[in-house]
């Protein structure tokens, strides 16, 4: 038996992917961008082995066996580097054919699943990222992000740390449409991220059906089409100098109008509640008190859950700001910091 484990962490995109062109090679229809947060408080973590006397292939999710047979974007990860595998086996034959053993396959997330926290990008970077090295694949991780996008779009980004783009690209079987590493982790070490969360109950609208509904839906969608090409320049430009205002604004813009577009599907998606919104109000108090210069950033995926970038001089002063606001309460569960100072480093 040949057994790997690997963890994979996880990114939140501070310019977000919304929409796809093609639904079965997750095409997208914008670039993205996101920040990989450090792997010490959120992973998931994939064990997978590989023997030729196990029946068929099977995955456990968080202790608990999924049905496999109904999960298509693990089999395009499975098909896609088993291939790659197979090419190998065929140039050498004295390797062991792992492209044709079964495979078990377990993986557990240290947060809540579903909740608008990128489970799946973890998720599906981190059973990437093992299958190739269980096949000892040479690939590069760009040459891997075309594959782990085809498992979930935006676990993609989550195979680089530090700043990470998903060039959406424009060729039709998706040869193009790949994660590059803007900047490393230690590019911007000053800047840290808190999880806040708000809530861990699963989501109403999953993204997958959530975003066509909005391509299909809604006419301000066609108008952020036009507009995302240009944010993607400035926020490169604002990550490689370090200019906290202009990633602060673009920030707080790109996730206020990604939930705009949810709001302009029809039927609309809420994914923010009273809690969430309460908190955007707060560090637009609290940057418009420090005199219009942002000392915080606000963004918000598919779920309440905030996340906040600041630097990490005035992250102490935020996190008692929020707990004063927004109490962390035991019944309610409704509030959870994760210690800033771990995050992203
Ligand atoms: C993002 N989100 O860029 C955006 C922001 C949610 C809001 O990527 O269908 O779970 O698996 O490609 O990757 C969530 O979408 O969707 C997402 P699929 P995915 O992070």
């Amino acid at each position: 038996m040949t057994s790997v484990t690997c963890t994979a962490p996880v990114n939140i995109a501070v310019i977000k992917y919304w929409g796809k062109r093609d639904t079965q090679l997750i095409l997208p229809t914008n670039d993205s961008l996101s920040v990989t947060l450090s792997q010490d408080i959120l992973h998931s973590k994939t064990s997978i082995s590989a023997n030729k006397e196990y029946a068929h292939d099977r995955l456990w999710l968080n202790g608990k066996e999924e049905d496999i047979t109904k999960n298509k974007r693990m089999h395009n990860c499975f098909r896609e580097t088993r291939a790659l595998r197979r090419r190998m086996e065929d140039e050498d034959s004295s390797l062991v054919p792992l492209s044709t053993y079964p495979l078990h396959v377990c993986s557990e997330n240290n947060f809540p699943t579903a909740a608008g926290l990128a489970s799946s990008a973890s998720g599906l970077a981190a059973l990437v990222f093992t299958l190739a090295k269980l096949f000892n694949l040479p690939n590069s991780m760009t040459d891997l992000s075309r594959i782990a996008r085809q498992g979930s779009g935006s676990a993609c980004r989550s195979l680089f740390g530090g700043f990470v783009a998903w060039e959406m690209g424009s060729e039709a079987d998706g040869s193009d449409s790949r994660a590059v590493q803007i900047a490393p982790d230690t590019h911007w070490p000053e800047l840290e991220a808190l999880v806040c969360v708000v809530s861990d109950a699963k989501k109403g609208t999953s993204s997958t059906s959530g975003m066509q509904q909005t391509i299909e839906s809604s006419p301000l969608m066609k108008e952020r089409l036009q507009i995302v090409p240009g944010r993607m320049e400035a926020m490169k430009k604002a990550i490689l100098n370090k200019d906290f205002q202009a990633f602060a604004e673009l920030t707080m813009r790109d996730s206020n109008q990604f939930h705009s577009v949810c709001l302009d599907t029809f039927p609309p998606i809420f994914y923010l509640n009273d809690t969430s919104r309460g908190i955007i109000q707060l560090i637009h108090e609290y940057n418009a008190a420090n005199g219009g210069v942002y000392k915080a950033a606000y963004t918000y995926d598919a779920g309440p859950n905030a996340v906040i970038y600041a630097s990490k001089e005035d992250m102490k002063e935020i996190i008692q700001l929020i707990a004063h606001y927004f109490p962390p309460s035991e019944e309610k569960k409704s509030t959870y910091f994760t210690d800033p100072y771990n995050v992203l480093q």
